[in-house]
Order: C-alpha cells, then structure tokens, then sequence
C-alpha cells in the first residue's frame, strides 16, 4: 500500500519507553477514518482506508497502533459531542465534584479540561464556583463550547499553549485530559505543557480506556486511528517519573467500556498522599491476567475473528427470515465493527443517532443513512443492533416504545446478546 504523503507515519519503537521489540497480535485489515462522516455528494469519491493494526511492546507492555495518522486531518472538525451521552455528562459531574471536595476546590482555581470537546467536563466544573478553560482543537466544538459560555481555546495541546495560558490566566490547580492522552503520539510537548501550567501542588488527571477491560471484554472496535495508545497501568508507570511526576492515585471506571482514572502530581508536591495500593493492586491484577505477555494477546485476536463470525452468521439469519434491521449510535467504535465484521447496507437499513452534526450523513465505510430517532417508529425495525454498546442502558431506556412495540436489542460486545 503507497504512503499517502503526510497522511500517516508508520511506528518504529514504542512510544513509552523506546522499544524496538512490537509484536503486531491484532489486524483489522483497512478500516476507514471513524470521525470521516460523508456527504451525500462524497458517496462517489474514493476514501481513504488505512491499516489497523496493534502492537504489543515486550518492554513496557504498552499496546500501540502501528501507524499514527496526521492529527490536523482527524481533529480540526470533529462530529462527536461529549455531551450526547446523559451516562457521560453524570460521569462528569461526579468527577468535579469529587475533585471540587477532595483538593478544596475555591473560586480562585483555574480549571484546565485538554480536548474539552462542547464544554461538557467543565459546565460540571463550573458548578461548583472555579473558574474554567477548555483547549480542544476542533473548531467548529470550540465554537459550540464558546457560545454556551465556556471559554475555549480552538488549539492543541502543547508547550506553546501552555506557555499561553500561563500568560494569560495563570497557573492551573487542575489540570483534565479525558478520552485525550490514548490519542496522543508525540508524548513530550504535552507533558512539558503540563509542567509549565500545572501549579507545584496542582493535580494532573487523565482519563483513557483500560487495555484489561478492552482484552477481558472484546472491545477490539474501541481500537480506531484515533486512540493510539492502549493503557495498561505498567507503561504509565514509567512515563511519568521521566517528567519530574509521579501517579498518586488510580481509580477503575466503567465509563467507555472500563477506563482508569490516573491521578498525578508533582514530584517536588511532597504534600499530596500517595495511595499506592491503588496502584499496586492494578498491576497486580495486569500481571495475574497475563497482560505483562504476548500469549493473551494472540489468544484475544482469536477471540475477535470468532465475533466477527458470529455476529455476521446471526445478522444473516435474521435477514434470510425477513427481518429488518436498523442499528443505534454512529459512534467510533460502530464504524470499526461494522466495516471490520463486513456489516453493511444489505444488512443495515439506518443508523439512529441523537447528534444533530450526525443526521443527514453517512457512515464512513458502510455509507448506511444516519437519521434521527423518529426512524425508529417510522420504519419499525424488528432489531436494534446497539453500536454504541457501552450506553445500551441508556439507549434501552430512551427507547421504551420501541421496547413494548415488541422490538428487540443486539448488542454485539462482549459476547452477542439478545434482549
Ligand atoms: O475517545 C473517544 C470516545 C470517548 O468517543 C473518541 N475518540 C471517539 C468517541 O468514540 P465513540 O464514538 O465510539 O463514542 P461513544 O460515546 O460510544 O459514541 C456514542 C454514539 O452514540 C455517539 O454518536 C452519540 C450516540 N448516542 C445517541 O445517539 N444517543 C449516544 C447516546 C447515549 C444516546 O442517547
Ligand atoms: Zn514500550
């Protein structure tokens, strides 16, 4: 396959700690860009498709995409909306106000959120009285977030908008990345920046999914040219002390299918108590599960061709006895599992989706409708197959009607079920 000029950059060492020795344990084959929503008038035009591939690294057990895509061509216009999800806007608010309790948050403190997306971490934030900043670098978000009144930077994050920053509003107290650092190749500037901004006993967090949740549950349509990292807590625990910090507090979430929240200081911060049984415990845990070896990779990339059977036997079975099919959440992951598994348009009549930018387009790959919910009554479908799986919750309860019409879910991860 030709090098598409300064579309992507393939990966020659780990990212974390420079290793050479990557064992590729997962292909997905060509999977088209997730965030690449069409135009009626793109249809004709050709799209690009690039591998999806993960390596494993045998020296710090960091799981890392093979290639890293420019990331001015995925995030300067981007469709997804934090705030869609009323699961994640309570993830949110939980989050600050356990922060706004446990580092007594006042209104002096400066509130920084990195990939800030519409505002949705720090509206939450902004209840509790701090003051607040969003860096995120789609502009058309940053305009959304700006208007609803969250100040927003339409930027990368790095050491010169840091720098800025600083100048500008001053040091941070807090210091947010969710669903950010697993999509960030070049790891320096943005923990320069961090250390530039981030005030002597301020906090870092980061929020991304957890490679034990995404091995033990099958998530492998999670893994997108966006997220190019797939943290375990071992590869964290070296990069930090490279920059002077040091992890002082680690929580398992459920949110996206299981991440960690990873709690960060200063290593000249000799206040803040470290728990390191929060650590301990988790690469206890990795290590116990094997993740700290190649074997349980190769065995996981069995696992995902098996689903890949599956899910496309059973969806053959239901449209041979006449069934129709639509599909909820034209999500990231959806566009991975639909395009990996061969799930198309003979299949998949449309896609519900509650994000307006994401109505009246098409999904990248399989080129299915993306319509709004009233489809949902108007074409009747006999199943939902629920793409965005790790909310099917929340979708199911949204969709009562479709439920007591006789209508039934697929949810296709980790196991296929159907309710
Ligand atoms: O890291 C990322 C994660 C956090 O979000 C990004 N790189 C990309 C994105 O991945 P995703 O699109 O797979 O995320 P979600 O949040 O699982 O996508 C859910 C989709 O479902 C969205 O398009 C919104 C839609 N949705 C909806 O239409 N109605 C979701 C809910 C809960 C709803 O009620
Ligand atoms: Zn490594």
């Amino acid at each position: 396959m030709e090098k598409l000029s300064n579309t992507y950059r393939i990966v020659e060492k780990c990212r974390i700690c420079g290793g050479t020795s990557l064992v590729p344990y997962l292909d997905l084959g060509l999977i088209p860009l997730v965030n690449n929503y069409l135009k009626s008038s793109d249809l004709g035009k050709e799209e690009i498709k690039l591998p999806l591939k993960i390596l494993y690294c045998a020296q710090c057990s960091l799981s890392e995409l093979s290639i890293v895509v420019n990331p001015e061509i995925l995030y300067r216009n981007y469709f997804y909306r934090s705030s869609v999800s009323r699961t994640f806007r309570d993830h949110c608010f939980a989050f600050a106000e356990e922060c706004a309790k446990r580092f007594n948050l006042t209104k002096d403190d400066l509130i920084v959120d990195i990939a800030s997306n519409d505002g949705c971490t720090l509206k939450e934030f902004k209840k509790f009285g701090v003051r607040v900043l969003g860096v995120d670098p789609a502009i058309n978000l940053a305009k959304i977030a700006n208007a609803e009144g969250i100040e927003t930077l339409a930027e990368f994050w790095n050491e010169e908008t840091a720098k800025m920053i600083l100048n500008k509003f001053g040091k941070a107290s807090i210091i947010n990345a969710m669903n950010v650092f697993a999509h960030v190749d070049d790891l320096n500037p943005f923990l320069e920046g961090i250390q530039i901004l981030l005030k002597d006993d301020g906090v870092f967090t980061i929020e991304v999914p957890y490679l034990l949740n995404f091995i033990n549950k099958k998530e492998f349509d999670t893994s997108y040219h966006e997220h190019l990292s797939y943290f375990l807590v071992r590869p964290l625990t070296y990069l930090f002390k490279k920059y002077g910090m040091e992890i002082f507090d680690i929580k398992k979430l459920t949110i996206h299918g299981g991440s960690i929240r990873v709690y960060i200081k200063k290593e000249i911060n000799k206040t803040t108590k470290v728990d390191t049984d929060s650590i301990k415990w988790l690469l206890e845990l990795e290590k116990d599960l094997g993740l700290h070896t190649i074997l349980v990779y190769l065995n996981f990339s069995h696992n995902v061709r098996r689903i890949k059977d599956e899910l496309l036997a059973f969806l053959k079975l239901l449209k041979d006895r006449g069934k129709i099919i639509m599909a909820y959440g034209a999500s990231a992951k959806g566009t991975v599992l639909l395009n990996y598994c061969g799930i198309g348009k003979d299949y998949i009549d449309y896609i519900i989706d509650d994000t307006p930018e994401k109505q009246g387009y098409f999904a990248p790959g399989t080129h299915i409708p993306i319509v709004d919910s009233s489809y949902l009554k108007s074409k009747k479908p006999d199943y939902l197959l629920l793409l965005a799986w790790n909310f099917a919750e929340e979708l199911i309860v949204k969709t009562q009607d479709y439920k007591n019409s006789g209508g039934r879910y697929i949810i296709p991860i980790p196991d296929i079920m159907v309710i």
